[in-house]
């Protein structure tokens, strides 16, 4: 997913501040600037946290989180950060803020101490973020040294602390957007003077220095993560690219420097993909929805949730970078580190499914759970266990050699498996209610070589399957990657297929495991009542009408039957309704009992 695309993620997010449908139709390309890395920093050195460790914390805290969401009594529910711009606050009075800031409570070490727990490798907190306000000792004035009471330094604090416990640690820096700083992107557009203020000036003047700052000032760094380059021209980020090169040669560049100069590729904030995706490439998610401190915000993710979204991360071949808000007075949210700490003693236990692990061999999640591997050995992390307690895995072609459940204490109880064409079925005759509960079990697979999959879309005989519209063969409609903020900077994003001309279909190949009847639902979105036609290669077919719902909906459509196991196609079509209004997400199969 490289987008060459020019146009910025700073357009789009104008472009979202003034029309925010509930469902925009906008294209990746435009959220983005150029997303690609440059190659060759896979095997290098300064990559082996990043490819080993796959996981990290992340911090958003800046005088925004002093505001905690809220300004003059009201609340802004979007992303935290944010706020000054969202509710229009006066640079005048945002930068009073800095006068109130006093997080007395921030604890470097106790930080630290959570993420070690959690089984993060490295930190990376926000230096300053879109606001212009510096959370380190700069010689810019607006920062937390000058400007607060609090009046120490808590980045030199967490660098040091880091580097005591061995974590790597890294810098967000907002090198374009900074919207107090004269010439910033979407900063005052005049100097105190009167003067015209130009980018070229915030640069010279707050941002290279600054950089430098972070850069020499705070021990050697993991990861400068800059972000949202918008319309930055190439030579200011080269300038800053050349600056960490000389200055920190370990320190890898997240994509968003803009211009394809990164070490790895950012993805779409707060998602796992559906697709394994090549490359070194992160995704970043938060513990709640803000990135920064919410004063309403417990949506909290439990530690299952966060568990799933790492596994799943790393089964498609990424890193997780997972965000705190530390409050005005500098602490972690409780929640957060309960379900960090929590998911961080699984790992702890598991921690081969993790570290150094490698993507899953299917390419995709499967209904029960997610896989990655150690070498020729697959870690079969089962999330949900089906009620008969049997793990099915299509299109494996590799011979297994030996299947255990680990029990977490290090024992290895042996399981059995059977060959039924071209699916194997694990089980452990009798799996205990204590071997199967607790956040996930890992089922080692040991196979005799190299694994080598058929990577087709299994129909499984004893759980929802559900098949995302990515995976399906269009022809006659579009098939389209679509984002959009459900909150203010809650991105959402779905490949649906849509625009269906007369005959247009989608078609999902398929491998059912055993024959029978399966509930067919569609997952879509539309006006009115659209009619679906839903056919088998067998000539089994469904055609119902159901509702159109502006955002995405589960419908059931009727009973499918599969004569006979093995490959299949299963294609649908839009009958009746709006062809261009009208786009199905998913479709789903569950074995009628
Ligand atoms: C940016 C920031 O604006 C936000 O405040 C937060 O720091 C986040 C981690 O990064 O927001 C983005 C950047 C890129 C996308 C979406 C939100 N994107 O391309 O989908």
């Amino acid at each position: 997913m490289i987008f060459k695309t020019h146009t910025s993620l700073f357009a789009l997010l104008s472009f979202c501040l003034f029309a925010q449908p509930a469902l925009a139709e906008e294209s990746m390309d435009k959220m983005w600037g150029d997303n690609s890395v440059a190659s060759g920093s896979e095997g290098s050195e300064r990559a082996a946290l990043f490819r080993d460790g796959n996981y990290g914390m992340f911090i958003h805290w800046g005088l925004y989180s002093h505001l905690g969401g809220q300004w003059q009594g009201e609340t802004f529910y979007g992303i935290g950060e944010w706020i000054k711009r969202q509710m229009k606050i006066s640079d005048a009075d945002y930068m009073a803020i800095a006068k109130d800031f006093n997080p007395i409570e921030f604890d470097a070490e106790a930080i630290v101490r959570t993420a070690k727990a959690a089984g993060m490798k490295y930190i990376i907190i926000t230096s300053k973020h879109h606001e212009g306000f510096a959370m380190f000792d700069s010689a810019h004035p607006f920062n937390i040294v000058d400007a607060t009471p609090f009046a120490r330094d808590p980045m030199k604090e967490l660098a040091d602390a880091c580097r005591e416990a061995g974590l790597g640690f890294g810098f967000y820096y907002s090198h374009f957007q900074d919207w107090t700083a004269p010439g910033g992107g979407r900063g005052p557009n005049k100097n105190p003077d009167g003067s015209q203020a130009t980018f070229e000036q915030y640069f010279r003047e707050k941002c290279y220095p600054q950089v430098k700052e972070i850069c020499t000032n705070y021990g050697p760094l993991s990861f400068v993560w800059f972000d949202t380059p918008g319309p930055m021209p190439k030579e200011f980020v080269s300038e800053l690219v050349d600056l960490v090169r000389e200055t920190q040669p370990n320190a890898m560049l997240c994509s968003r420097v803009g211009h394809g100069m990164g070490d790895y590729e950012s993805l779409g904030d707060m998602e796992v993909p559906l697709q394994n995706h090549e490359g070194l490439w992160e995704s970043c998610d938060t513990t709640n929805d803000s990135w920064s401190y919410a004063w309403y915000d417990q949506n909290w993710k439990d530690a299952k949730t966060i568990l799933h979204r790492l596994v799943g991360t790393v089964g498609r071949g990424g890193t997780y970078l997972l965000n705190v808000g530390p409050d005005g007075k500098g602490r972690v949210p409780a929640p957060a580190i309960k379900y960090l700490v929590e998911a961080g003693q699984w790992i702890e236990k598991y921690p081969e499914v993790i570290y150094s692990a490698g993507s899953s061999p299917w390419g995709m999640s499967l209904p029960w759970g997610d896989i990655t591997t150690q070498g020729d050995r697959l870690n079969l992390v089962v999330f949900e266990w089906p009620q008969d307690q049997r793990i099915y895995l299509s299109g494996l072609e590799t011979p297994i050699e030996s299947a255990a459940l680990r029990t977490g204490s290090g024992e290895l109880m042996p399981l059995q498996w059977t060959q039924q064409g071209t699916w194997v079925a694990i089980e452990g005759g009798a799996l205990t209610t204590v071997q199967t509960s607790g956040l996930a079990s890992v089922i080692e697979l040991k196979l005799k070589g190299a694994p080598s999959v058929v990577a087709t879309l299994g129909v499984h005989p004893n759980v929802a399957t559900v098949m995302p519209a990515i995976f399906a063969r269009v022809d006659g409609a579009t098939q389209k990657r679509i984002g959009w903020m459900e909150k203010f900077g809650e991105w959402k994003h779905v490949t649906q297929v849509g625009e269906w001309k007369d005959g247009g279909t989608a078609t999902w190949e398929v491998d059912v495991a055993v024959a029978g009847d399966y509930h067919l639902e569609l997952t879509y979105r539309g006006e009115g009542r659209p009619v679906w036609a839903i056919e088998t290669d067998e000539g089994q077919s469904l055609q119902n009408q159901q509702a159109g719902t502006s955002g995405y909906h589960t419908y059931p459509f009727g009973i499918l039957n599969f004569a006979t196991p093995g490959k299949h196609s299963i294609t649908v079509s839009l009958v009746e309704g709006d062809p261009e209004l009208t786009s199905l997400k998913s479709i789903g199969l569950a074995p009628a009992r």
